[in-house]
C-alpha cells in the first residue's frame, strides 16, 4: 500500500549486511523502484515530518547552479554543511552539472535542453539530464573537503538519471539513485523530483503525472534500524498536495515563496545521524 515503508521493509527482511565508505555499515539490497502519482498527492512522507523547506530550497539551490553552502545556509538549510570546506564549497556537484556541464565547447545547460525539448518535441526519447561528470569525480579514499581542493566533487551524485515523459499531456520523470540512504535520504530525493515534475509541467503546459524513483544500492545504515522500526509502527495520512502561488517567466525564477503545501498532517520528526 505504502511503496516506500514496503521498501524499508524489504530492506530489513532481505538485506545483506554491507560494508560502506562511511565505516557505519548497512543493510543493503540491489535494485529496487516505486512509483507514485503526482494526482493522488504530494509524497512529503506523513510517517515523520520532513522539512520541506529544505528539500524545496535544495532543488531552487540545484536550478541556480550553486554548489556552495551559502546560499542555502542565507535560506535556513544545513544539510550540506558537513561536506563542505570552510569557504562554503562543494566542488562541481548537482546545479554545476546540471546547469553548465562542461564541454570542450562551452558549458552546456541540460535543463534548457529539457525545458526546450518537452516544449518543442515531447514525443522524444531524449528527455534527460544527468549528473555523473566522470572527469570530475571523487577520490574515494580522500575526505570530501580534500577532493574540493583538488577541484573535484565533494561527493559523486547519488540521485543522478532523471529522464522525461509526456504521454496525453502529462509529464512522468524517473529518477535513478545510484545509493540510497533510505532512511534520510530517499525521502528527500522522492519529494524533490515530485517538485521538479510540478515546475517542468507548469512551465511546459503539461499536467504532473507519475514519478518513479529506481534505486541501486539500497541500504539501511546499521544506525538507523532503531529509527525505521519507529517509523513502521507508524499509520500513514493523508498526503498534502502543492500549489504553485504564480507561474513565474522561466524554471529558474521561483522562489520558497511560491510553493505552498497544504494539508501537511505528518507524525513526529525522528532524528537520526547522517554518516558522513
Ligand atoms: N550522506 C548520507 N550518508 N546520506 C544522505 O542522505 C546524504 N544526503 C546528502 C549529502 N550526503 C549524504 C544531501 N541531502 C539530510 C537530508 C538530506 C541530505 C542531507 C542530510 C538530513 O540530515 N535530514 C534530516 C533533517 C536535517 C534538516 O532538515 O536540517 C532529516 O531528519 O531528514
Ligand atoms: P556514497 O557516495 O559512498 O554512495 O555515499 C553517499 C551516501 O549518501 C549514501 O548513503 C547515499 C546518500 N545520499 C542519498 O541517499 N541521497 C542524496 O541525495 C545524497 C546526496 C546522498
Amino acid at each position: 500500500m505504502n511503496p516506500y515503508l514496503d521498501l524499508l521493509r524489504d530492506i530489513l527482511d532481505n538485506g545483506v549486511e554491507k560494508g560502506d565508505r562511511t565505516g557505519t555499515g548497512t543493510l543493503s539490497v540491489f535494485g529496487r523502484q516505486y512509483r507514485h502519482d503526482l494526482a493522488a498527492g504530494f509524497p512529503l512522507l506523513t510517517t515523520k515530518k520532513l522539512h520541506f523547506r529544505s528539500i524545496a530550497n535544495e532543488l531552487l539551490w540545484f536550478l541556480r547552479g550553486d554548489t556552495n553552502t551559502r546560499w542555502l545556509k542565507d535560506n535556513g538549510v544545513s544539510i550540506w554543511d558537513e561536506w563542505a570546506t570552510e569557504s562554503g564549497d562543494l566542488g562541481p556537484i548537482y546545479g554545476a552539472q546540471w546547469t553548465a556541464w562542461p564541454t570542450d565547447d562551452g558549458p552546456v545547460n541540460q535543463i534548457d535542453y529539457v525545458v526546450e525539448t518537452l516544449r518543442n518535441n515531447p514525443d522524444s526519447r531524449r528527455i534527460l539530464f544527468h549528473g555523473w561528470n566522470v572527469g570530475f569525480l571523487p577520490d574515494e579514499a580522500m575526505t570530501p573537503q580534500d577532493n574540493v581542493r583538488a577541484g573535484r566533487m565533494a561527493l559523486p551524485p547519488c540521485h543522478l538519471l532523471y529522464q522525461f515523459y509526456v504521454a496525453g499531456g502529462r509529464l512522468s520523470s524517473q529518477l535513478y539513485i545510484r545509493s540510497s540512504d533510505s532512511f534520510l535520504g530517499l525521502p528527500y530525493n522522492t519529494a524533490s523530483l515530485a517538485l521538479l515534475t510540478h515546475l517542468l509541467a507548469q512551465q511546459c503546459d503539461l499536467q504532473p503525472g507519475e514519478i518513479i524513483v529506481t534505486t541501486g544500492d539500497s541500504h539501511i545504515y546499521l544506525n538507523h534500524l532503531e529509527q525505521v522500526r519507529t517509523q513502521l509502527a507508524r499509520e500513514p495520512r493523508p498526503l498534502p498536495t502543492l500549489h504553485l502561488r504564480r507561474r513565474p517567466a522561466t524554471i529558474y525564477d521561483y522562489s520558497f515563496e511560491d510553493f505552498e503545501v497544504r494539508g501537511y498532517d505528518p507524525h513526529p520528526p525522528i532524528p537520526a545521524p547522517v554518516a558522513v
